[in-house]
């Protein structure tokens, strides 16, 4: 799979998620993932699949997080897996041939593993500290970030506490795709959003003059 740039992810937005989905899916990110640990599983399937007609007819696919039973019923794309979730050999079994699967990593014993598995992409994070997740894995920097994109067989997406401050350390060490939940996430509304999102377009093809972000 060649890079994407932005991945997105949603959790507890600002705005509401069609606002969120909406403006995604206008600015063409290839692949959004919805993560939410708070909501029940019907109210969670009931996202996924409002998300996955939204992104009908458009070039965004929907990534679910951890759950395979939603991210089938849903319709998804691709499921994303953590450490502690099923493993990867394990999913592949119950999903579709072309199904996308990631998987994050937090150290390059993990990342190894996980490209033994022939996953679509990988996470590799987090970069920098970040409390957007529970109980995070210890700050990677962008030193092993770089020496993950050395290894990578696969694209790897740079993910935890990147901002528009600290961006540019990420994208230095060469990252082509790169994640930024809060920075996102706390978007208050769709004009804010989309500045952000244009923002983080401006600095992906700044660092890469191949970038196909528009
Ligand atoms: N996964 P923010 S860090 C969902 O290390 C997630 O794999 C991580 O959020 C990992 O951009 C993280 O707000 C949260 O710091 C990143």
């Amino acid at each position: 799979m060649k890079n994407f740039g932005i991945y997105a992810i949603i959790t507890k937005p600002s705005i509401l998620y069609e606002e969120v989905a909406e403006v995604f899916a206008e600015e063409e990110i290839k692949f959004v993932q919805l993560r939410e640990k708070h909501l029940s599983d019907a109210e969670l399937l009931n996202v996924a699949r409002k998300l996955k007609s939204m992104f009908h007819h458009t070039s965004t696919k929907l990534i679910v997080n951890d759950r395979v039973d939603i991210a089938l019923l849903s319709g998804a794309d691709g499921l994303h897996i953590g450490q502690e979730d099923l493993p990867i050999y394990e999913v592949r079994k119950i999903l579709p041939e072309n199904f996308m699967i990631g998987v994050s990593t937090h150290n390059l014993i993990q990342l190894n593993i996980a490209l033994q598995n022939n996953p679509s992409y990988v996470g590799f994070g987090p970069i920098f500290p970040t409390v957007t997740k529970a109980n995070p894995d210890p700050v990677v920097g962008t030193t092993w970030l770089k020496e993950a994109l050395n290894i990578a067989t696969v694209p790897v997406v740079a993910i935890g506490g990147i901002f528009p401050e600290n961006i540019d350390e990420v994208l230095l060490a060469g990252a082509k795709n790169i994640c930024m939940v809060r920075y996102f996430m706390e978007a208050k509304s769709k004009e804010e959003l989309k500045k952000r999102i244009q923002f983080v377009k401006r600095k992906l093809n700044e660092y890469d003059t191949n970038a196909v972000c528009h």
